[in-house]
């Protein structure tokens, strides 16, 4: 193979893998319903990518009559997202693979790159599994393998210490904003799918997953690396 090819892909699971930021959502505004706090799709934005505490902490910063909460009871509010999230996923399965993905996994396989999940979600393996793609992965990073969720970068620099690799010779696919903050930041080649507004610092942009393209995203990979 030759040396400038990626050695690894890191793929995001929410947004990128499935569209269980969807759920995620829903989940979030069904809580946010039951104690008085209204969200939408645009405050949503905000939230993908971001760990559950983290989340809830900037939904309850909405609150316009900042009740104080003990621990406990913000523990009981995560808890009860996650419970209607879990709700909400148990029905998925292979055909809520977003287009295009399992063609991308079976070329970066063909190619002996390595391929790791980078997510926020604790839910991680399970949806993996549900989806049936968990046999496609070397590796899982989840919110318990590390200390700071993104955009702090140690999500994906994780995946690439494991496999003993340098960052740059690693290609990243977020759909968030704090996603590819997180990339950039480890000095990765990062893909960004979505939106252009919410995207613009990624290397290389695509709308949606269906544009991924194997040889396209190393020709940019190559291009990127002797810029
Ligand atoms: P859980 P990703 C993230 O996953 C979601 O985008 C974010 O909305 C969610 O709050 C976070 O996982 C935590 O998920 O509550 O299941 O542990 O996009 O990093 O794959
Ligand atoms: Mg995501």
């Amino acid at each position: 193979m030759m040396e400038s090819y990626p050695k690894a892909f890191i793929f995001d699971l929410d947004g990128v893998i499935t569209d269980t930021s969807e759920y995620h959502y829903l989940a979030w505004k069904k809580l946010a319903a039951e104690i008085g706090i209204q969200i939408d799709r645009d405050f949503n934005e905000q939230l993908k990518g971001i760990g559950r505490m983290e989340s809830l902490k900037r939904i309850l910063a909405l609150d316009i009559s900042k009740e104080q909460r003990t621990t406990e009871e913000i523990e009981e509010l995560a808890t009860r997202k996650n419970t209607h999230y879990q709700e909400l996923i148990q029905s998925i399965n292979g055909s809520n693979i977003l287009p295009g993905i399992e063609d991308l996994l079976i070329k970066v396989r063909e190619n002996n790159i390595k391929i790791a999940l980078g997510s926020a979600s604790r839910n991680a393996t399970f949806v993996l599994e549900q989806l049936g793609l968990i046999q496609y992965f070397d590796y899982i990073v989840n919110a318990s393998k590390v200390s700071k969720g993104k955009p702090d970068p140690e999500t994906f620099t994780t995946a690439a210490d494991y496999f003993k690799l340098p960052y740059e010779a690693c290609v990243g696919i977020e759909d968030a904003t704090s996603g590819v903050d997180a990339l950039n930041k480890a000095n990765m080649f990062s893909v960004g799918i979505g939106d252009k507004t919410y995207l613009a610092k990624a290397d290389y942009i695509v709308s949606n997953t269906s544009h991924l393209d194997f040889t396209e995203i190393v020709k940019r990979y190559k291009q990127w690396k002797v810029e």
